[in-house]
């Protein structure tokens, strides 16, 4: 084994994950969240390239290279063999707290329409704002942004921005609160939504407002995953109680800040009377003490047989990437686990690569971290 690769303590774990469905908890290393047996597995973790400042994002580009973001603005594409970088870009950002240059997307039709969209924070008369803007990729680089959606409200902590396009082809971009938690009840703000537009920025036909939100609600929502049958999933992070794993559906209400997690009443009796007032979609799992969940991937390849069907999200706070399986109907989680745990630091960004591979970047130079010389990283988790 190279120095860099080691195994993955790949184990399933009964956990202290508040699940949706406490009666589906019961499940072991023998089965799945289908019910079938699982094999062993037996993963191999091996670091793929280091000296990033804050990874942020990482994408498969229709290119086969992986597309990295670091939150200073810097784009580059490292080739998956043999680890090297090469930069592509450099977005001009405002890099303060978490905000920065965030996630990035391709144009669906890349071969042709060769766009690179990006969210990132910047600075206006104002004050801290963010928007997502796209770029063409041609020759190599990237040419100047075009703005997609501008004005944005931003802060330094509360920025979301994950994107994705989804299979109705539009982009869909998570926004945070930037710190004022009303905002997101607020329906005609931006901030503290899932926002649905089309690829040049304009309102999706069909959203549930007329407008750019799709849900609201939302608190900093730094993960987003399509599963093939079109199901949407984020990560939130929750206060000092209560992340959160939600399928966000058009014009839903997720709560914040009058609901923390599921409608328990965990934070006071007003919890109850909210959630029964303007039907409050709950989160499928939800997280106390905090855990700090960010990038979010389904996985769904033969590579890896057992974890078909699965959520997996990297987490800041507990270091760690967490795999969720769910149900057959894809609304519960059946069982969790435990991987790559507390080994590399701060998880950012997880991607599945289209061989079934599993990439996962590093945070450690973003402040809040231990670094070690080589980092930030990536990782790169499949069968031994
Ligand atoms: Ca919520
Ligand atoms: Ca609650």
């Amino acid at each position: 084994m190279p120095p860099s690769a080691r195994p993955v303590a790949a184990q399933v774990r009964r956990t202290a994950v508040a699940l949706a469905a406490a009666g589906m908890l019961a499940c072991d290393a023998a089965t799945a969240g289908n019910g079938a047996p699982e094999p062993p597995i037996d993963l191999e973790a091996r670091v793929v390239a280091t000296g990033f400042d804050t990874v942020w994002e990482l994408a498969w580009g229709p290119d086969g290279q992986l597309w990295v973001t670091e939150r200073g603005g810097r784009i580059s594409r490292v080739d998956p063999q043999s680890g090297s970088v090469t930069p592509v870009g450099q977005v001009a950002v405002t890099e303060i707290g978490e905000g920065g240059l965030m996630g990035l997307a391709f144009h669906p039709d890349f071969a042709t329409d060769p766009w690179v969209y990006v969210a990132h924070t910047y600075s206006s008369a104002g004050g801290t704002r963010n928007r997502v803007v796209r770029m063409r990729y041609t020759g190599g680089a990237l040419g100047p942004p075009e703005v997609v959606v501008a004005d944005i409200p931003g802060s330094s902590i509360h920025n979301g921005s994950r994107l994705a396009i989804g299979p109705d082809r539009f982009l869909y971009v998570t926004t945070g609160d930037a710190a004022d938690a009303a905002i997101a009840q607020n329906r005609d703000a931006l901030a503290g939504k899932v926002l649905r537009l089309t690829l040049t920025g304009q309102p999706a036909p069909g959203n549930p407002f007329g407008t750019r939100v799709w849900s609201f609600g939302n608190r900093n929502p730094q993960g987003i995953a399509f599963a093939p049958g079109g199901t949407l999933y984020i990560t939130e992070h929750g206060p000092s109680d209560n992340d959160e794993v939600n399928i966000v559906e058009p014009g839903r209400n997720y709560g914040w800040p009058n609901v923390h997690g599921r409608c328990d009443g965990d934070i006071g009796a007003a919890e109850l009377s909210f959630c029964a007032a303007n039907d409050v979609a709950e989160p499928i799992a939800n997280w106390t003490p905090t855990i700090a969940p960010a990038g979010l991937a389904y996985y769904d390849h033969a590579l890896i047989p057992s974890f078909r069907r699965s959520l997996l999200f990297a987490t800041l706070k507990d270091a760690t990437l967490h795999r969720l399986a769910l149900s057959a109907d894809g609304r519960t989680v059946a069982s969790s686990e435990r991987l790559l745990e507390r080994e590399y630091g701060r998880l950012r960004a997880v991607l599945v690569a289209p061989d079934g591979s599993i990439y996962v970047g590093t945070s450690n130079r973003d402040g809040r971290g231990t670094p070690m010389p080589t980092d930030d990283r990536i990782i790169r988790v499949r069968p031994r």
